[in-house]
């Protein structure tokens, strides 16, 4: 099939998905059509079957917002009348599922086929603002397939979204190969010279993620045994983060490693993978970490209990319970047998439910449905 996907290049959730979808993809065959603003961070070297299309907004004066949408929308018509594009799979609903739809009431040639995944904050705090939230259940309910990475974010849509339509559930995937946790990528002396615990975390820093919540966690451990933290991402609450770390005197234990393309051979190194959010549709994140046998500690919500299972591969609790999260984690580090029984459980529960062979399939058969519709 010819396949055109639409997402964001940078290191979010969404785009990581993507990228790797349209990879795993084009190695089985498929011809696909990356398009955005710029070249996916994933896209590193070229692979057969790969394109990518590159949108530009002409900067005009009057714009004081540069309607990437609308060109978007054309791009996508440029496309699939060059390649003959089968489908546009849009990831992340806002704004591709509607420029999305509006190249495909343009484009005369062909019945172009929409499918929208849907990955999380476009359903649960940015798609649910006034300003996004018609244009985001209208994108949905005129697109020819929608999907959500987790059971969890097909029932929010369906609930805040009123949406009638069925979803379907396709869950992120990972590459085990790729996301190994051995131990020789990554040079623990570096970070832990004195053989301290290593937690690490990454995200992009926002509100949902509560960052701070995991230089309390830390701070909370050292009471009692000698841990580092490291910080991968960047984001809005970075500042804040370290503000805190000074406050607790514990600067010196925080290491902020800012956005990092190749976190597998970091996540190698840690412990434990902190991820306190307050909402998380999925968390991609605690899954890579999983696959490189780190066990996780996080927060009880949103998609994560799909991904974590409490008490056997990783620990879950309530939104800011400090204290808990503390002492679930110095448990684990405190025990070798039960942390080595949460390690070759999380290695397991990525490969056995989350393998990319198990996932990939399911997103052909999607297509091949839709297209046959
Ligand atoms: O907030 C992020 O982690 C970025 C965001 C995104 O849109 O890239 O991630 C969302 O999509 C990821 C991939 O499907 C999910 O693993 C994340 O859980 C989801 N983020 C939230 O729901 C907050």
């Amino acid at each position: 099939m010819n396949i055109a996907i639409v997402c964001y290049p940078t290191h979010g959730g969404s785009g990581v998905v993507a990228t790797e979808l349209g990879l795993n993809l084009a190695r089985k065959g498929h011809s696909i059509h990356f398009i955005s603003y710029s070249s996916p961070f994933r896209l590193t070297n070229y692979q057969s079957n790969i394109y990518y299309h590159e949108v530009d907004v002409s900067a005009y004066p009057l714009f004081k917002f540069p309607p990437y949408d609308l060109s978007l929308a054309t791009k996508i018509i440029e496309v699939a009348e060059e390649n003959d594009i089968d489908i546009v799979h849009a990831h992340y609903a806002i704004p591709h599922a509607i420029s999305a739809y509006l190249a495909k009431k343009m484009f005369k040639e062909k019945n172009l086929k929409i499918i929208t995944t849907l990955h999380g904050t476009d359903i649960t705090l940015v798609g649910k603002d006034p300003s996004f939230f018609k244009v985001v259940q209208f994108g949905i309910e005129q697109s020819d397939g929608v999907t959500a990475v987790s059971k969890y974010l097909s029932e929010r849509t369906r609930e805040e979204f009123k949406v009638e339509k069925p979803i379907e559930t396709i869950h992120n995937f990972i590459d085990p190969d790729r996301f190994n946790g051995v131990v020789s990528r990554c040079n623990r002396k570096e970070f832990a010279p004195n053989g301290e615990k290593l937690l690490m975390h990454a995200s992009n820093f926002r509100p949902v993620k509560r960052v701070a919540d995991t230089i309390k966690i830390l701070a909370k451990i050292n009471e009692h045994i000698d841990a580092r933290l490291i910080l991968i991402g960047e984001g809005p609450d970075h500042k804040s983060s370290h503000d805190l770390a000074r406050e607790y005197h514990i600067q010196d234990k925080v290491l902020y490693l800012g956005t990092q393309d190749y976190i597998e051979n970091l996540l190698a190194c840690a412990d434990l993978f902190l991820l306190p959010s307050s909402e998380e549709s999925f968390g991609l994140a605690a899954l890579e970490a999983l696959s490189s046998k780190t066990p996780v500690i996080g927060t009880h919500i949103g998609g994560l209990p799909e991904v974590i299972d409490h008490n056997v591969n990783g620990l879950l609790y309530p939104v800011g319970d400090i204290d808990g999260m503390a002492s679930g984690a110095l448990d684990l580090l405190t025990n070798d047998s039960l942390y080595e029984s949460f390690q070759q459980e999380a290695r397991q529960k990525a490969i056995s439910d989350f393998h990319y062979e198990q996932i990939v399939p399911q997103y052909e058969e999607y297509y091949e449905m839709v297209l046959n519709r």
